[in-house]
């Protein structure tokens, strides 16, 4: 991951700066002999699965730090998300972004509900309360907001859309482990919520994710649908589905919560260092977290504006040529994917924001697998980019070296 000593930039002729590439999602691992020592014990105990010990321990361990009733872990975010759905009741039409990893939405249509896409905040990147409003309809029966790169949604004038026109509210929290509203942690909002516990994420568990949720009865038929329904050993009383956490995945759970809060550490002197290097760069900006809250700073989020001088997608092609793996998350919005754009081609118009952003936003590695050195050299990258622009812009448009640096697969 350390940069060489550059001479010039990768599109221009130079050597790329990172050799060892420099990705976005690199997993933090934690300590390794605890996680060693979880996974022989569990091997000894021939218990690898099936609500074992370790997962009752990390559902225990997750309940007290989020300060939360119930917490049923999962195989991962999106089947929980699907179960949660679920399990409220959801039908009809629930009104989501469409700014948000596409789990969102197949979480519903799975369950044969529409999406209902709605725009935006500019300033936060998360659901506008307004623009919901004007969504709801005789079909809707709920909300599932995304707490998206770990800044919380709106929660408190969500609930009370939800409350006047009695709606579910969920919440996506698989970006927000560990974040606060006016100090109450994420976990506690809506009917329930849904922690993404992927190797990508700050807290991970190898696949994994967390449904929390205040309400018992709710807890209970969750408990049920990730079981397959079953009751008692051969007593099957409702649908389900196989949801459950294995003890290997609870296993890495545990040992990287024991260090999580190391990790948010890492990742907030990180910010602090792109702020730094980035501050008075014109037409980019990394976007802020209220530092009065806690945040888990798991994702490090570039706006190329219009005043750049190098598009975003210009840009990132720039930074892949040096072996940083910036990505266009969540490029090109939910609604621009299938099936949800053949299903509505021109749902686009009532989504500016979504459309902007999904245009603009980069991003930039982070993690413990990153040191102030690499973001010092990503941001120097940026900034000799945007100062060189016309030589940058000639070089990326030169058909003979446009396959060299194109930005390859699902970037
Ligand atoms: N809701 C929201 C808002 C979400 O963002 C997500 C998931 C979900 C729901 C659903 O949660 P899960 O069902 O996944 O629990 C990644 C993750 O797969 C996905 O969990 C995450 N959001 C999304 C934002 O990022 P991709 O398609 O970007 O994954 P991939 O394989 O390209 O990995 C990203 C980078 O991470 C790579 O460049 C390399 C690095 N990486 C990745 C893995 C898996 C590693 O270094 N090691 C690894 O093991 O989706």
């Amino acid at each position: 991951m350390t940069a060489k000593t550059r001479t010039e930039l990768a599109v221009l002729g130079g050597q790329p700066a990172f050799l060892e590439e420099l990705h976005v999602g690199r997993p933090n691992i934690g300590h390794r002999d605890k996680l060693f020592k979880r996974l022989g014990d569990l091997l000894d105990r021939k218990r690898l699965t099936n609500q074992g010990p370790l997962v009752e321990e990390f559902e225990q361990r997750l309940a007290e730090y989020l300060g939360v009733r119930h917490c049923i872990t999962t195989c991962n975010a999106t089947v929980g998300l699907l179960v949660a759905a679920r399990a409220v009741g959801l039908s009809g039409e629930v009104i989501i972004p469409s700014f948000t990893f596409v789990a969102t939405a197949h979480a519903l249509r799975w369950n044969g509900i529409k999406p209902v896409f709605c725009d935006v905040d500019a300033r936060t990147h998360t659901l506008d309360p307004v623009k919901v409003e004007e969504l709801v309809n005789s079909r809707t029966t709920g909300i599932v907001g995304v707490h998206l790169w770990g800044r919380p949604c709106a929660v408190d004038a969500l609930g009370s859309i939800a409350r006047r026109h009695r709606l579910e509210l969920l919440f996506d929290a698989a970006h927000a482990f560990g974040c606060t509203v006016d100090g109450r942690m994420v976990g506690r909002f809506g009917t329930a919520e849904v922690f993404s516990f992927h190797a990508t994420k700050v807290l991970n568990s190898f696949e994994g994710g967390a449904i929390t949720t205040g309400d018992d009865e709710i807890a209970a038929k969750i408990r049920l649908m990730i079981n397959s329904g079953f009751a008692d050993y051969d007593k099957v009383v409702s649908i389900g589905i196989n949801g459950k956490m294995s003890e290997p995945a609870a296993a890495m759970g545990l040992t990287s919560l024991e260090s999580v809060d190391g990790f948010v550490a890492h990742n907030k002197e990180m910010y602090r260092r792109y702020h730094e290097q980035l501050g008075g760069v014109a037409g980019v900006e990394v976007l802020r977290v209220a530092e009065n809250e806690r945040h888990n700073y798991h994702y490090i989020v570039l706006t190329v504006g219009e005043g750049a001088g190098l598009t975003r997608d210009e840009l990132q092609r720039v930074l892949w040529a040096e072996g940083v793996r910036a990505r266009r998350y969540f490029h090109p919005g939910c609604h621009r994917m299938e099936p949800y754009r053949a299903a509505e081609p021109d749902v686009g118009r009532r989504l500016p924001v979504t459309e902007r952003l999904s245009a603009q936003v980069l991003c930039l590695p982070t993690g413990t697998a990153v040191n102030r050195a690499a973001v010092d050299a990503v941001c120097e990258i940026i900034r000799t980019a945007l100062t060189r622009r016309a030589e940058v812009r000639a070089a990326l448009a030169n058909p003979s070296h446009a396959l060299a640096w194109s930005v390859a697969g699902r970037a």
